[in-house]
């Protein structure tokens, strides 16, 4: 708790300062879910929960929530950016631009814009976009769709260093917002479609400094290169394009890496570590303390990029400190983060690739469909491409042990063919068809699932296109997410009602926050249609306006 003296320093500064900064400090990003004021991590917090104390917002008076101010982001694309607020300015990104906007009023502070070559856009598989800023110590980071890194001075948006991450032509790009823990400043990479090598690097953040990279594939004399036939490891994926979580205590940070390249596992045969997996590593070096395989060989595009949410829960009794995952293959994992020990495992969607996972081993027991998959029959397979959660994060209430996350009713048709690698190509080695919406029933929800069972203990459908949008909850009995179609929305986290909504003139695909200033709790979501979805060719889709802008809501 602050005192009442640094509270009123505090009130005398005004909200965008004139003078300097005060830098961010490492306690800073710790304490950022105890300290409501403002939002300095991806996740809300370390622990990914995605979760606010704040209540003056609640069941009782969100109905009254209206729009403050709209900012325009000037950009048609996709709208994945989750903001940053840190003294009355809030930071956002978009694929072309790094915003600052007075948090209290929408009025632009500044913007940094970015230009590419004509080339790069062929590398980013799904969709032109951007996760969102990092920020410490008067820096903001951001990564970018050419695969480089830039840290702007917070204050005035002038660059401070950029560095090249890799060469965006090989079939990289970069979408995820950075992670600084423990003085490190992390990214990671996408490319998995593209016959590419994964892996996560750690910088200095005040020089741009590459302090280490970790590869996200076994090769060479590393442990675990004898699950790779050959060379395959080479073009083996493994890709690490969202933001990991970090455990100030063990000093563990949790990152999720995706599929493996090429899709058509019959020509890795092997677990292929580690593709489908959490690694659990240390900030400062990046070395490997354990590992959790969710999906050994996957066929499937079943990514575990959105690594989930560091949450204390009640396990047999006991609290334990445990990683919580919806993972892209319908199963929900409840991991022990100190160790990586599987505690629970329960299909959350349909799913139809596996039977079961094995408790003891964590090992899927794979089904006759998949036997049949890898036999070369054509079979269509739960849950889709796009799996039972893509890449929006899921939010956590401790008062409700529930995790709300908007989940998918997708299945698709899947069948092998003869992999050729081409550079800055798909590199999938199937006959792919897209996915398959099932007819006369919702094909997403928004979902509150009890992690020990995966069972969700209510479920509302989305009307038209699923929600690929995060979720917010707050202690005000809360929970915000956005539709496709442009809705903002606040649910009831006890039962699912719908008690609020606004049109916000584009999809929403981002991620919800909120924040307080002066005793006020205000909400803000980036609005903007495009991503995933839009490249399916969903005629629902056609008829949603783009138009990227950042919409912060009180109740007035
Ligand atoms: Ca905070």
């Amino acid at each position: 708790m602050r005192s009442k003296a640094v509270a009123f320093v505090f009130a005398m500064i005004p909200v965008v300062s004139a003078g300097p900064v005060v830098a961010q400090t490492l306690d800073d990003l710790k304490n950022d879910h105890r300290t409501p004021g403002d939002i300095l991590t991806y996740g809300m917090g370390y622990a990914n929960q995605r979760y606010s104390p704040l209540k003056s917002i609640n069941r009782s008076n969100v109905a009254k929530l209206v729009p403050v101010w709209n900012y325009s982001l000037n950009n048609p694309q996709g709208q994945e950016s989750q903001p940053i607020i840190y003294r009355g300015a809030m930071y956002v990104t978009t694929h072309t631009s790094t915003v600052a906007i007075d948090a209290l009023t929408g009025r632009q502070l500044w913007k940094h814009e970015l230009e590419f070559a004509p080339d790069v856009f062929k590398m980013a598989c799904c969709g032109l976009v951007n996760r969102g800023a990092a920020i410490y110590n008067g820096k903001v980071f951001r990564t970018t769709l050419d695969s480089h890194l830039i840290a702007l001075d917070a204050r005035t948006g002038k660059q401070l260093w950029k560095t090249q991450v890799i060469d965006y032509k090989l079939g990289h790009a970069m979408t995820g917002a950075p992670l600084v823990a423990n003085g490190v400043l992390m990214t990671g990479i996408a490319g998995g479609e593209y016959g590419t090598r994964g892996f996560i690097d750690g910088w200095d953040p005040e020089t741009g400094t590459r302090l280490w990279r970790t590869y996200t594939t076994a090769a060479g004399n590393e442990k675990g290169a004898d699950t790779w036939p050959g060379d395959t490891a080479q073009k083996g994926g493994a890709p690490t394009w969202l933001t990991g979580a970090y455990d100030p205590e063990l000093d563990l940070v949790y990152w999720g890496t995706g599929n493996g390249g090429p899709w058509n596992a019959e020509v890795r045969k092997g677990d292929n570590l580690y593709i489908c997996s959490v690694l659990a590593f240390r900030p400062k070096t990046g070395e490997l303390v354990w590992h959790f395989q969710f999906s050994p060989n996957d066929p499937y595009d079943y990514d575990s990029t959105e690594v989930g949410m560091l949450v204390d829960m009640k396990v047999g009794g006991a609290v334990r400190k445990v990683l919580v995952q919806a993972n892209r293959n319908g199963f929900f994992y409840v991991l022990d983060r100190a160790s990586g020990k599987l505690l629970a495992v329960n299909p959350y969607v349909k799913v139809n690739w596996a039977d079961r996972i094995d408790l003891a081993t964590g090992r899927p027991v794979e089904s006759d469909v998949t036997k049949r998959v890898r036999a070369g029959s054509d079979e269509e397979v739960w849950p889709s491409v796009l799996g039972g959660k893509n890449w929006s994060p899921m939010s956590w209430n401790p008062a409700t042990g529930l995790a709300y996350a908007n989940t998918l009713n997708l299945s698709w048709p899947y069948k092998l063919a003869k992999p050729e690698f081409k550079q800055g190509e798909w590199y999938l080695g199937i006959d792919f068809r897209g996915v398959t919406m099932p007819k006369n029933e919702p094909h997403g929800y928004l979902s509150a699932i009890d992690p020990m069972t995966g069972k969700s203990r209510w479920q509302v459908a989305w009307p038209s296109v699923p929600s690929m949008a995060g979720t917010l909850s707050t202690a005000g009995g809360l929970v915000f997410t956005g539709a496709a179609t442009g809705e903002f929305a606040a649910f009831d986290a006890q039962t699912g009602k719908k008690l609020w909504q606004f049109q916000t003139g584009s999809g929403i695909i981002g991620l919800p926050v909120t924040w307080e200033h002066n005793g006020v709790q205000y909400v803000t979501v980036v609005s903007g249609a495009g991503g995933v979805w839009a490249l399916l060719g969903d005629e629902r889709f056609a008829a949603v306006p783009a138009g990227g802008s950042v919409w912060t809501f009180a109740v007035r």
